[in-house]
């Protein structure tokens, strides 16, 4: 298909095998083209569930992509990447039919994009802006038709090979001042399709070696920048937060934006917090030697929770697979989490995730992204019945009764010393503790996740 369709013309449905939008046919449905649990009309918790979950479809992995790796070139099956290379706004144009053919077919409310995923860089950088701003164009049209909306956009300030130090961390203030230039205008584009958040992903901002790296000058590059993007937004009167995903390494061995502690530390020391919220991704959250949903707890008990990457990765790799959410067990302890948070805000669930280099077929695309949704919308379901359940909220709320009491409160209330209360306990016997309940917990959790429906 090299030179492909006319830009602008109507390029053939990309998707013709699925004719259809996907729709909801419950748990007894052998179509493989449908929702089991997703639906999306559907009250869990006092909302709908397309309010709920607020599910995102990646442009980078879906359309972007061609299946290489490391070893190898693409398999997938991707017409609208096959315009010749001096046609690349052409390739741009179909891609981004292709994307919005398959958001609405699919039913996912939001997408997410990095500035390069729809607009190629030009030769100068007048004209990598004026592609941007026309792809910028062309994406208004699509919204406006589909009403398919933006849960944030970025700025890959890690693929080019300028950006092999870094970005906001480069030794080079030329490679900052280009990173700074590209955020300016991809944080204005999202602002202008209605973004609900913009996002910072420091995908090189790290180091190999300490050797050559001043790692204090460094994070105090990284403080400017953010800075300087939380001035930016107020300036152009952007509403959303901009948010940090964290990533404890990978490609470099050890990245600045390590966890959401670590993360949440550092927005504090610059007083970004709340300015600066937190994009929780499963796999990154795995890499860092957490479960996702201590991570996301980590976010909510420190201030600074927004959003979700959901994927997950693989019990034996070290390194960042990206795979589609496939265990209900661990997505509902992450739902459990959001759920105690109080729901998503401007935030939601964006599919980080990828097909296997082996699923070529387009098809397959449709598969992934139904199985993450009925994952999610399980989990979901999971984690409000646990909230509801008393029996579950008395194993947690139980274990802490003793604060409401005397004791507790001259304690949390400072009215005590040290000292007091080691004049208290020659008079008291020593205490022994309870349960932590923990196997009951647990076989509560699995005992609800057989019986939701
Ligand atoms: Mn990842």
């Amino acid at each position: 298909m090299a030179g492909g369709s006319p830009v602008g013309g109507d390029p053939p449905p990309f998707f013709a095998e699925v004719p259809e939008p996907i729709e909801f046919e419950g748990l007894d449905t052998d179509n493989p083209l449908a929702f089991r649990w997703y639906d999306a009309q559907r009250e869990v918790g006092g909302h709908t569930m397309a309010e709920q979950l607020r599910f995102a479809v990646s442009y980078w992995h879906s359309f972007a992509a061609d299946g290489a790796d490391m070893f190898g070139s693409g398999t997938w099956d991707r017409p609208w990447l096959d315009a010749s290379p001096e046609d690349a706004m052409t390739a741009a144009h179909q891609k981004m039919a292709a994307a919005f053919e398959f958001m609405e077919k699919l039913g996912a409310p939001f997408m997410c994009f990095h500035d390069r995923d729809i607009a190629p860089e030009g030769s100068t950088f007048a004209e990598t802006r004026s592609r941007l701003a026309e792809m910028g164009d062309a994406m208004a049209v699509h919204m406006e038709r589909s009403g398919i909306r933006l849960l944030w956009g970025t700025a890959n300030l890690f693929s080019h090979p300028r950006y092999r130090s870094g970005a906001a961390t480069n030794p080079d203030p030329e490679v900052f001042a280009h990173a700074a230039a590209q955020v300016a205008d991809a944080m204005e584009l999202t602002k202008r399709l209605g973004g609900a958040n913009y996002v910072l992903w420091g995908g090189r901002e790290g180091y190999d070696t300490l050797l050559t790296t001043d790692y204090k000058r460094e994070l105090e590059q990284l403080a400017r920048f953010l800075t300087m993007a939380v001035e930016h937004k107020h300036r152009i009167g952007f509403d959303g937060p901009l948010l940090i995903e964290p990533k404890p390494f990978e490609p470099l061995k050890h990245h600045y934006d390590r966890d959401v502690a670590t993360v949440i530390g550092f927005l504090e020391r610059h007083d970004l917090l709340g300015e600066v919220m937190l994009n929780v991704e499963v796999n990154h959250a795995t890499l860092a030697g957490h479960d996702a949903a201590h991570e996301v707890a980590t976010a909510a008990a420190l201030g600074g929770f927004c959003s979700i990457d959901a994927n997950s990765g693989d019990d034996r790799l070290g390194w960042d697979v990206d795979r589609f959410p496939v265990s209900v067990e661990q997505m509902s302890l992450v739902m459990l989490e959001v759920l105690r948070a109080g729901g998503f805000t401007t935030g939601g669930l964006n599919f980080d995730a990828k097909l296997r280099r082996q699923s070529t077929d387009r098809v397959d695309l449709f598969h992934a992204h139904i199985g993450g949704m009925d994952t999610m919308a399980h989990a979901l379901v999971v984690a409000d019945e646990l909230i509801d359940d008393e029996t579950f909220g008395r194993l947690r709320a139980g274990r802490y009764l003793g604060w409401n009491d005397d004791l507790g409160r001259s304690i949390l209330g400072g009215e005590v010393s040290l000292a007091d209360l080691a004049d208290r306990a020659a008079g008291v016997g020593a205490p022994e503790g309870r349960s932590g309940d923990q196997e009951r917990a647990e076989n509560l959790v699995a005992a609800v996740i057989d019986r939701v429906r």
